[in-house]
């Protein structure tokens, strides 16, 4: 029995016992053989017939070890009294128990008086049932306590006084709690206490490369239980708990805290080599800054920031960069911005005084941005701005950086004063000087009006390329307040002081106004007849449209739009007019865009290919003016006219609007047949026939889905939300306008060089034909579908809230630096997915506030999608307060559907990873456990940080990829198609 230590037992004796009897006639010792040959002592007595019997059995001397108390445990059969004949009055029924201690293991005489009784044992019930018929005896067990024994040993003896017994065996045992291990610490044999209430405390000693945490203790009771266990020991640093032991750490493995943790892998970019290791070393060119934890990864100082650039204006100079594109690894980046002044000669600079301010300073900067105050006019300075980052100290190499010059020359760009030419009830005509400085590259003005009682609150503004602009859509007799800036190359220059003029007070007007009172007290008076007078009225136009048609002008066109109800022109807005309904086009396109002499082109290099010809770029000169950087859209050679006609649709739309983020249409060549031979080619010869061309602003950047695939992970947040709101700002101008656009996506903005977006691709044939998105539906039209609402897409509902769809996918393109819109999902089962209520996921990094704008955009009733002048404000609420851009959606992916799941398209995680060009990482993967593509589908982008992806842009691209295999397998389960 676990915990039990037997002094005695007479069963495992295998010799004689050598036990004492007195008187020699009593007790009979008598030794059989069991089936095993192994000997059975029995004791037995039976002088029931006698008077006066006592008769004693002594045992040997017992060594009584650790014991405080002992138990004697007797096996024994005793005879029934009555099942004797002839017995009464001298037959027993019970013996006596004693027992004697001393220190002498060889005791001399037996003397009956030395020993203490332990107790007088009769038999147990089943006794009086015995069958002597069948002289069945049945076996009693009885146990007695005795102690508290002290000595070193002691004798047990059993006296008889007349009872028929059979002693079969005796056991003499003691109680102890044994040797164990708890919590990491032994404990040691023990032996209770005496007295059974109470408790032995035992502390424990730590197992090796164990450290104590609270003293381990254990309570050892009577019956030789442990009890109560409290503190405990936990393993050391560079030992792991296995087994109830402490074990070293593997190599590759470290433990930096005592503790009850396991050994960790090493983390990114560090090692350790032997057992047990405490802690990991970085490798060559990382570090750890002071107060980074072991189990951070080792870092690198971050690369210089990139993409510099300067605003310049009289007072501030602006610099403002994109954060590097490796960032060490860390989030602790600064910037440091060193000034040089430079003289005209290279190499003669020197460091800028304490003159310059810096805002908010120039060490130390936490935005990539800084302002440059109080610096001198007519000045060369080159900064230097360098990254930094928490382990940048540590590194001997010298600290990248990067520079830029700016010569403050360019800030004086003031024009002299704005002039009204003349004023008119609805318009007013202003001029001013243009800038004496030479070298300066203008490249517009920009007017900024209001009304002067709306101080200003809210303003208009237009731009110019000339020193001259007419402002129309004035009130009659009221002041405005104007003031103007310059754009160069190198940026806007401050507002000029303001002007205020007033509009005239035109009598000519007051007939119109008594006209429209006379309508309205004819109406007031016979309600009827005016309602009869309108219903011929509209019959007749209705009838007379093919005429009406041929000769209205664009303001008539703009007019009957609005009361046709196809537009919602705001109040003073321009209105769009459809090309379409002039019974000429080429009308519509002498009305809306300028004729280009094409002498003053100059086309230099193709840069892309368009559905009707080649895009290029090249120069355009207006006389008295810088020449313009342009894209020339080119119709190729052998067109025929129903080609050259809906080519130059897109300039009759494009020439309509006019807003910075809606692409500026320069002007077109319509006349080029007549003016053959006239072009100024400088790479090729003259086309035949020359081409018709349509002339616009030219775009550095290109178009935006492959600007932003080409810049992955370059812009900070702040910088996507203002391409953004320019392209809901443009939006917004066309849905003023009632212009729907019908294909708005990443690859139909431009971005010019100071990241400005602008909208383009107008004209609806584009979308029919030429966008090679656009896929036929089942009702025959060709449409984008992954950027198209539902409805349009189901019955052809185009309007600005579908429009406001596509804005919601163009947000997730820029969010995820173009990922293609539900990854490679065929069309079909995107038209399912966003059916069945499936709406994109956040792109990774993306702020909350911008993915829920997304989900209020893919709004199934789409009378609740925003309206763009309300994605403008918010926009712009989220740029004044960045903060709000914070909380991100990390939890990108979402609840695992956790089933076992086929994946059809890849059989392994190293076919994944292949696919995806991620080879690279299949044994990161492996490493970390994560072999099966079920368990990989169920990562989160912690654990693709966690098993050492570092780049950010790897790490789109695998959370991507994720979620691909996500939303197929989801659909696939949907199919049934899963096991
Ligand atoms: O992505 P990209 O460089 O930008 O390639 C396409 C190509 O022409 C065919 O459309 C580029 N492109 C179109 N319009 C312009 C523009 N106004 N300025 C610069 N690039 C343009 C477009």
């Amino acid at each position: 029995m676990l915990g039990t230590l037997v002094l005695l037992d007479t069963t495992t004796v295998l010799g004689e016992l050598g036990w004492k009897t007195y008187p020699i006639n009593g007790w009979d010792a008598i030794t059989e053989m069991d089936e095993h040959n192994r000997p059975i002592h029995t004791f037995q007595v039976c002088n029931v017939m006698e008077p006066n019997q006592n008769n004693w059995l002594r045992s040997n001397w017992i060594f009584r070890q650790a014991a405080q108390k002992v138990y004697v445990e007797l096996r024994f059969t005793l005879r029934d009294c009555n099942s004797i004949p002839w017995v009464s009055g001298t037959c027993k029924e019970t013996f006596n128990l004693f027992y004697h201690e001393t220190d002498e293991s060889h005791g001399g005489a037996f003397k009956p008086a030395q020993y203490t009784k332990i107790d007088t044992i009769a038999a147990d019930e089943s006794f009086t049932q015995m069958d002597l018929g069948d002289r069945i005896l049945k076996l009693n067990t009885e146990v007695r306590e005795v102690g508290p024994v002290s000595r070193k040993g002691f004798y047990l003896a059993f006296q008889d006084i007349g009872a028929c017994i059979a002693l079969v065996s005796v056991r003499v045992y003691y109680k102890k709690c044994p040797f164990t291990l708890r919590n990491l610490a032994s404990f040691p044999d023990t032996v209770p206490r005496v007295d059974s209430s109470s408790l032995v405390e035992v502390r424990g000693a730590c197992v090796d490369h164990a450290e104590e945490r609270d003293t381990p203790k254990l309570y050892c009771g009577a019956d030789g239980d442990w009890l109560v266990p409290l503190g405990k020991c936990v393993c050391s640093m560079g030992y792991e708990e296995i087994d109830g032991a402490c074990a070293a750490c593997k190599p590759g493995f470290y433990k930096a805290f005592a503790g009850n943790i396991k050994c960790s892998k090493c983390p990114p970019h560090s090692y350790s080599y032997g057992e047990g290791a405490i802690l990991c070393h970085c490798e060559k060119g990382f570090y750890r800054a002071e107060k980074d934890p072991p189990t951070m990864a080792c870092t690198r100082p971050p690369s210089p920031p990139r993409n510099v650039l300067f605003h310049l204006n009289d007072t501030c100079l602006l610099l403002e960069w994109s954060p590097p594109s490796d960032t060490g690894g860390r989030r602790d980046l600064t910037y440091n911005v060193l000034c040089k002044r430079c003289g005209p000669q290279p190499g003669q600079c020197q460091l800028c005084g304490e003159e310059l301010r810096f805002v908010p300073r120039p060490q130390g900067l936490t935005n990539s941005t800084v302002t440059v105050m109080d610096f001198s006019a007519r000045a060369n300075y080159t900064f230097e701005i360098e990254s930094l980052n928490g382990v940048s100290e540590m590194s001997h190499f010298p600290r990248p950086f990067t520079a830029i010059t700016v010569s403050t020359d360019q800030g004086a760009f003031m024009v002299g004063m704005l002039k009204k030419d003349w004023a008119s009830q609805n318009s007013i005509a202003l001029s001013w000087l243009e800038p004496d400085l030479p070298s300066l590259n203008v490249v517009d003005y920009e007017i900024k009006y209001y009304e002067k009682e709306h101080e200003e609150l809210s303003y208009s503004s237009t731009r110019t390329k000339a020193p001259s602009v007419i402002i129309t859509g004035l009130k009659p007799s009221t002041c405005y307040v104007f003031s103007l800036r310059t754009r160069t190359s190198a940026g806007h220059s401050a507002y000029s002081p303001k002007y205020e003029y007033e509009t005239t007070d035109d009598t000519s007007d007051m007939a119109s106004d008594q006209g429209q009172v006379l309508v309205i007290v004819t109406a007031a008076v016979g309600g009827f007849t005016l309602l009869i007078i309108l219903t011929l009225f509209f019959l007749i136009t209705g009838r007379c449209q093919w005429y009406i048609k041929s000769k209205m002008s664009s303001e008539d066109k703009r007019r009957t739009n609005y009361q046709n109800g196809h537009a919602l022109p705001y109040p003073g807005v321009k209105t769009y007019v459809d090309p379409d309904t002039y019974e000429d086009p080429a009308q519509a396109v002498h009305e809306f865009a300028k004729e280009i002499d094409p002498t003053r082109i100059r086309i230099e290099r193709v840069i892309g290919a368009g559905e009707f010809g080649e895009v290029c770029s090249g120069r355009l000169r207006t006389p008295g003016k810088r020449e313009t950087a342009v894209a020339i859209k080119t119709l190729k050679g052998g067109y025929v006219e129903r080609q050259r006609r809906d080519f130059l649709r897109e300039a009759s739309i494009m020439g309509q609007f006019d807003h910075p983020n809606i692409i500026r249409l320069e002007g077109v060549v319509t006349k080029s047949k007549e003016l053959h031979g006239k072009f100024l080619f400088l790479s090729s010869p003259p086309l035949s026939p020359p081409p018709v061309m349509i002339v616009v602003e030219y775009m550095e950047n290109g178009s935006l889905d492959s600007f932003l695939r080409n810049h992955d992970g370059h812009f900070t947040v702040i910088q996507l939300v203002g391409m953004l709101r320019g392209i809901a700002s443009g939006m917004k101008y066309l849905s003023d306008m009632g212009y729907v656009h019908r294909d708005l996506a990443a690859r139909n903005i431009l971005v010019n060089s100071n990241l400005v977006c602008k909208v383009s691709d107008f004209g609806l044939s584009r979308v029919l034909e030429d966008d090679p998105e656009a896929a036929y539906t089942t009702t025959g039209g060709k449409i984008p579908i992954r950027w198209t609402a539902p409805e349009a897409i189901s019955y052809r509902k185009f309007s600005s809230a579908s429009d406001a769809w596509s804005y919601g996918i163009v947000m997730w393109e820029v969010m995820s630096y173009g990922e293609r819109p539900y990854w490679e999902m065929s069309n079909q089962d995107v038209i399912l997915s966003i059916e069945e209520g499936y709406r994109l996921p956040a792109p990774m990094g993306c702020p909350v506030a911008l993915h829920q704008l997304m989900l209020h955009c893919w709004q199934k009733e789409r009378s609740q999608r925003p309206k763009f002048i309300d994605m403008v404000s918010f926009l712009d609420k989220l740029i004044r307060n960045p903060s709000s851009l914070l909380a991100l959606v990390e939890d990108i992916l979402p609840d695992s559907p956790g089933e076992v799941v086929d994946y059809p398209m890849f059989i392994s995680i190293g076919d994944w990873l292949d696919s995806i060009k991620m080879s690279q990482y299949k044994n990161s993967f492996v490493a970390a456990g994560f072999s099966t593509l079920d368990s990989v589908a169920q990562m989160t982008i912690e654990d693709v940080r966690r098993i050492g992806v570092v780049l950010i842009g790897h790490q789109r691209r695998i959370v991507s990829s994720i979620q691909t295999l996500r939303l197929q397998l989801l659909h696939e389960q949907e199919k049934g198609f899963h096991v």
